[in-house]
């Protein structure tokens, strides 16, 4: 596996889920070749919330936040391909939907930072605990992706 190969977390919050965007979101991640490995829908526990939120606690909006990820169900996936840490991300956009690039998911759907619609994750630390906390090993599915040398292929 190339050295830059990476795993990364995205969720797609109530939001996403109850305006029907699942579809148009994993549409985008896959027509730029990354690869989906988990999957699963689920309603979040306050717990899973404010474990996955930890680092926000005491903010403003942290409150909110964590209600506003419990409310409805959340779609939970790992996506992987060569930097697909940064990759993601820059799919999704900034995190204020008004201050995010056309194109990006986050400025084509979304328009406020309280219902931004994605979650990513932002560092190679993060992505880990952050896959460990959402999926067991099992939950992971290793498959052979047969666009990989068309998509990651080198000269
Ligand atoms: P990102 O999701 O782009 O990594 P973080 O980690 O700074 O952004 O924030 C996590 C989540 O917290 C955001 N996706 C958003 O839902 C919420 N959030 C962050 N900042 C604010 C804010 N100022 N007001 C309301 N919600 C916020």
């Amino acid at each position: 596996m190339e050295e830059n190969f990476e795993k990364t977390l995205v969720l797609i919050k109530p939001d996403g889920v109850q305006r029907k965007l699942i579809g148009e979101i994993i549409d985008r991640f896959q027509n730029r070749g990354l690869q989906l490995v988990a999957a699963k829908m689920l309603l979040v526990s306050r717990e899973l919330a404010e474990t996955h939120y930890k680092e926000h606690k005491g903010k403003s909006f942290y409150n909110g936040l964590v209600e506003y990820i419990t409310s409805a169900p959340t779609m939970a996936m790992v996506w992987a391909g060569e930097h697909a840490i940064e990759a993601v991300r820059q799919t999704v956009g900034k995190t204020n939907p008004l201050e995010a690039a056309p194109g990006t998911i986050r400025h084509d759907y979304a328009l406020l930072t309280s219902r931004n619609l994605i979650h990513a994750s932002d560092s190679h630390e993060t992505a880990e605990r952050e896959i460990a906390l959402w999926f067991k090993p099992e939950e992971i599915c290793e498959w052979s992706d047969q666009h990989h040398k068309w998509i990651f292929g080198k000269n």
